[in-house]
């Protein structure tokens, strides 16, 4: 029941597809590492009772008691984290389902199919389950039978060829009604041939495509000088192998997946011709007409005549050189699941089966998959336990109840999880070098891999995963300093928590994200732009826009601007000019980056109340609020202009692909009500009658075991893909009732 009201995203689940046990799941948390198992044995099960954690996972009943009515919003939000606590898991931090992108589990299956690795029987048939239960069937997205580039996306062929071929590659049979839809979708859309570049690779790897069909990514760009970073390595190596499924010709499942994905024969096609082909449906961000010149060029011109045999080997070996860096920096777990696959296919291509880095990457895999009622997905990364950690430790030290002492264990243990993760070093070989300096700037070096420094940062999910983001370092500083800076109301002299992290290390995550600043004054994600954002011209992806360089967030510049404000009121002495410096800039860039209708464009939540909630946070540093600056005023009127009836605001994604305000389709959202109302409080906003409103609105919606429902999707990513953050709807519920309790004082809100 937990995950009971999916609004708009279920598909329709056989009564007879094959269900493993639900009671048998457990999800083993190994210092914020996340595997789920299935126990088959009677004992194991007796030795690992299910927590409250794992049956909310899994959406069922977690046995949380009623609590007493809440009379006032400050109630309404202890209520709140009375259920929230009980989801802690037992290393400290929070975990969740970080679903949404519909093209994961393709990876993983193909990957696995290739090398004959599978999975276990349990985890087939809960994969098979998750996806008929997204399916754009019955009442979801005009019920075509497809899948889209994410849960809540409408059909595309990207979406439908992929994980038509994942379930088949699972073991659905061709002739399920469901499949067939799937098969009509399919074929509405003129069928596989007009995937984007992604599709096209995958299935070439397969061997259901020929690479003649894919647009060439040479690994000899990565023998370009180190100033133009711009191919995406792991592609290449692939490519430049031409590597295909070895038995593709012999195996009658791949001989099936070669009638049933085309539209025309397919021993008819004429591969080279599709290159470029790609339908409306998929085409979010066409390519230019310099990229498909300089394709043609490589087509007709570099492949057939100029690439000698030695130039091919020497960019292969060198690709192969960053596969392997990447894989030594990450634990072989990669960035993220979208290349955790391909740099897999990679290690058994060129180490075979039995090697350790292919048998580590197929351990590796596993993090990345998550169980849930619906059956079992593959997430975005391997969770999101760091970033959910430190913005749940906020919510409550931003409400004042940190100090209660009923608080302290759930509130230590966060601390103590967030003191592990932090990065002690930079990747491999980083310090011995020249280019190391303390404090660490940014340089660029193929030495090692293009990486930033680390040491002194946090990353989204764990240190294991070994990238750090500028925003995460932020959150998970201001966690850790407003927890150390608690003290007792009653006697301010008295700390609540032991001082866990010392200033040394402190320092070093104030150095990090000093280190992040652009030219611009803005704040990127992963590290500074390092390239011109012309270089879009040759984004070759189709399906995504502004991924060439990094950008500019005023998410993330937030994150860091209100860090280090922090950071300068504990340790006013510390590179005190530096940070003064730093956040001018920033806030004025922030200033510079409000449109004209006094929003700001949101890049990471969907999609103008998440921006506007942070931009407000960062002009609140400043002190510049709703009494002295227009700024402010307009951008509360932004939101005043967009309050629903009901008192929420709710905010559709098509906001985040269209770049204007679009509602959402079933109304106000419990998340975004809740930014708006944090965003009103920072401005400090005088008047109270609009944000009662939405108080109520979320204290209608809360249950009564505190707890609140999934509604629509909350995250995004490359503008067009819809990525969930489940937690989201207790920590800023959470956080916004207790802000609105604290500056209007907590009288009922009846
Ligand atoms: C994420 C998810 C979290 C997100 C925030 C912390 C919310 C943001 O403020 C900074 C950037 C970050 C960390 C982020 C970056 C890119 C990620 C890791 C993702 C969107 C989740 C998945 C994505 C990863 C690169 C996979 C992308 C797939 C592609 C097709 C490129």
């Amino acid at each position: 029941h937990s995950n009971g009201r999916l609004r708009g995203q279920q598909g329709v689940l056989s009564p007879t597809d094959a269900k493993t046990d639900h009671s048998r799941w457990r999800l083993r948390d190994t210092n914020g590492v996340h595997t789920w198992h299935y126990l088959e044995s009677e004992e194991q099960i007796a030795a690992w009772p299910q927590s409250a954690a794992e049956l909310h996972y899994l959406g069922q009943d977690t046995g949380a008691p009623p609590l007493p009515k809440a009379a006032t919003p400050l109630q309404a939000a202890e209520n709140g984290i009375a259920f929230y606590e009980r989801m802690q898991l037992p290393t400290g931090h929070w975990g969740a389902e970080y679903g949404g992108p519909m093209f994961l589990m393709p990876g993983y299956v193909i990957t696995c199919y290739v090398t004959e690795s599978r999975f276990s029987q349990a985890e087939e048939t809960e994969m098979i389950r998750y996806l008929f239960s997204v399916q754009n069937l019955g009442t979801k997205n005009g019920g075509d039978g497809g899948w889209g580039l994410h849960v809540e996306a409408d059909s595309s062929v990207f979406g439908t060829a992929m994980n038509y071929t994942t379930l088949r590659l699972l073991g659905v049979p061709a002739e399920d009604p469901r499949m067939r839809r799937a098969r009509g979708c399919l074929y509405d859309l003129n069928g596989a041939l007009l995937g984007p570049h992604w599709a096209k690779w995958w299935l070439s790897v397969l061997g259901v495509m020929e690479w003649d069909v894919v647009n060439p990514v040479p690994p000899e760009l990565w023998l370009l000088p180190d100033w133009v970073p711009i191919a995406p390595y792991r592609w290449c190596y692939i490519w430049s192998k031409q590597w295909v499924y070895p038995k593709a010709d012999s195996d009658p499942l791949i001989r099936q997946l070669r009638q049933e994905l085309f539209t025309q024969s397919h021993d008819e096609i004429k591969w080279a011709r599709y290159r470029n082909a790609i339908s409306p449906a998929d085409n979010y961000h066409p390519k230019t007409h310099l990229l498909d010149f300089l394709n043609l060029i490589l087509v007709l011109l570099w492949i057939p005549f100029l690439r000698t045999a030695a130039i091919a080997r020497k960019a292969e070996a060198w690709t192969w050189k960053l596969i392997q860096m990447e894989d030594a920096n990450t634990d072989y777990g990669c960035l993220a699941t979208v290349n955790a696959p391909m740099n897999t296919l990679a290690c058994f291509v060129a180490e075979g089966l039995d090697s350790h880095s292919f048998k580590r990457h197929r351990e590796k895999l596993h993090e990345g998959m998550w169980m849930t009622g619906r059956g079992m997905l593959v997430c975005g990364t391997d969770g999101l336990q760091t970033w959910d950690t430190s913005l749940s430790i906020q919510s409550l030290t931003g409400i004042g109840l940190a100090h209660e002492a009923r608080y302290k264990s759930m509130l230590l243990e966060a601390l103590k999880f967030l003191e592990t993760q932090q990065f002690s070093e930079h990747c491999q070989g980083y310090e011995a070098s020249s280019l190391y300096s303390d404090p660490p700037t940014a340089k660029l070096s193929a030495q090692f891999a293009y990486r930033h420094p680390r040491k002194g940062g946090w990353g989204f999910s764990t240190k294991c995963q070994g990238y750090i983001v500028s925003d995460c370092v932020s959150e998970a500083l201001k966690a850790v300093l407003l927890l150390q800076t608690t003290t007792n109301p009653k006697d301010t002299s008295q700390k609540v928590f032991p001082e866990v992290m010392s200033f040394e290390r402190l320092r070093w995550a104030v150095d990090i994200i000093l280190s992040m600043q652009n030219d611009t004054g803005g704040i990127a994600s992963y590290e500074t732009r390092r390239g011109s954002t012309k270089l879009e011209v040759l984004n070759a992806a189709e399906v995504f826009g502004r991924i060439m360089v990094e950008y500019d967030y005023p998410e993330c510049t937030t994150s860091c601007v209100t860090a280090v404000h922090l950071f300068r009121q504990v340790y006013p002495d510390y590179r005190t000019k530096d940070i003064e410096t730093f956040m001018t800039r920033a806030v004025d860039w922030i200033r510079k980056d409000q449109r004209e209708d006094g929003s700001w464009y949101g890049s990471w939540g969907i999609c103008f109340t998440y921006a506007g909630f942070f931009a407000l946070e960062s002009l609140a540093t400043q002190g510049e609020t709703y009494a002295n600056s227009e700024r402010v005023q307009w951008a509360c009127k932004f939101f005043l202009d967009r309050q629903n009836a009901d008192g929420g605001w709710g905010e559709s994604y098509k906001s985040c692909e269209t770049g204007r305000w679009c509602d959402h389709p079933d109304g106000s959202q419990v998340v975004q009500t809740a930014w708006v109302v944090c965003a009103m409080l920072e401005a400090k906003f005088p008047h109270r009658e609009p944000l009662e409103r939405a108080v109520r609105l979320m204290m209608e919606r809360q249950q009564e075991n505190g707890e609140w429902l999934q509604e629509g999707i909350e995250g995004v990513f490359n503008k067009s893909c819809m990525i969930s953050f489940p937690n989201y709807k207790f920590i800023f519920p959470i956080k916004a009732l207790g802000m609105y309790a604290r500056h209007f004082s907590d009288a009922g809100a009846e």
